[in-house]
């Protein structure tokens, strides 16, 4: 079962028919999947969105970089969405900024974080990549490229999200520990969404992007930009994203330890899983007191996702399975 607000937004998203939220562990195609067909996985409910918006390239032979560059826009684009681009919840002082990256199948990266005022974050990652020679700008610098690569500026806070940090502000936002804000599991403060493509020619690319913690200090970047945290693909191996608390995955590398696990032999689902209980091993307290999950596709095709807290979903679409969600399985 998906929680009541995952719920609607399911409702609201796929028109009413809400398909069949399975539970996760271990969901996999098998190994013997024949090459040439594509798959597209993404976080949360809202991966639904994202993965038909992938379809489109990943259907008509498309390259899996674009596919999720497409899907990513699809969510930064939605108002409706609160953790992810346009009407993200903005940080402490009421701007959003957001953080992002992309990486393709040669291992090229390119990352944002910081950004203001430029709804497509993961654009500008991938001009990162393929305009400079760097894998991540960050801030005002950001900003000033962004522009330069013609990007226009838009006030990202919506009235939805402005109303909802006045909320905060009236209510908790004077912690005695203003930076202990955003750190517990709830459910509203932990959507990224994390995007995985394998595309007919068998190749791998990833994409992250979110407004990261909701009411955060002002300069706080997450794991979402972060190569190795918030994604990471190895097109020999498998490609692995992230969603939940940034800092518990940063200090873990944690689509890099995930991708490294399959490397090692481990399926999709085991590495998410044992990269998880690194993070309860390091501090099993603090473990249980925030969500974190990870999910990850092989070359092969294979799909397995695990995480912290019970109420992780994620979507996937292929030629053999139609667009559906999956519950994770979780140590908690
Ligand atoms: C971050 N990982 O900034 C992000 C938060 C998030 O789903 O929404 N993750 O730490």
């Amino acid at each position: 079962m998906t929680n009541r607000r995952g719920f609607l937004r399911l409702a609201a998203l796929s028109g009413g028919f809400v398909p069949v939220v399975r539970k996760g562990l271990p969901w996999t195609f098998s190994r013997e999947r024949p090459p040439g067909r594509p798959l597209v996985v993404s976080t949360w409910d809202f991966g639904l969105s994202a993965n038909r918006a992938a379809w489109e390239v990943l259907g008509s032979n498309g390259r899996a970089l674009d596919a999720v560059e497409a899907g990513a826009r699809q969510v930064e684009g939605d108002p409706s969405v609160q953790t992810v681009g346009l009407g993200g919840y903005p940080d402490r002082d009421g701007q959003v900024t957001l953080d992002a990256c992309i990486m393709d199948e040669k291992g090229h990266a390119g990352a944002v974080g910081c950004l203001t005022d430029i709804v497509h974050a993961v654009s500008v990652a991938r001009r990162v990549m393929e305009k400079t020679p760097y894998v991540m700008l960050v801030g005002e610098g950001a900003l000033a490229f962004a522009e330069q690569e013609g990007f226009m500026r838009q006030s990202l806070l919506t009235p939805e999200s402005q109303k909802a940090w006045r909320t905060w502000r009236a209510s908790e936002g004077r912690p005695a520990n203003p930076d202990s804000s955003g750190s517990a599991g709830d459910a509203g403060n932990h959507d990224t969404i994390g995007i995985l493509a394998l595309d007919a020619a068998g190749d791998l690319s990833g994409a992250c992007t979110t407004s990261g913690l909701a009411f955060k200090r002002h300069g706080r970047v997450g794991d979402s930009p972060i190569i190795g945290a918030g994604l990471f693909v190895d097109n020999e191996v498998g490609a692995a994203t992230s969603t939940g608390v940034g800092e518990a995955n940063m200090r873990i590398c944690g689509t890099h330890t995930v991708v490294e696990l399959m490397r090692q032999g481990r399926s999709p689902g085991e590495a998410c899983k044992q990269a998880v209980q690194r993070v309860v091993r390091q501090d099993s307290q603090y473990a249980a007191s925030i969500q974190l999950g990870f999910l990850a596709i092989s070359k092969q095709g294979e799909v397995g996702a695990y995480c912290l807290q019970q109420g992780f979903t994620y979507a996937v679409y292929s030629g053999e399975v139609p667009n559906q969600l999956f519950q994770s399985a979780h140590h908690f």
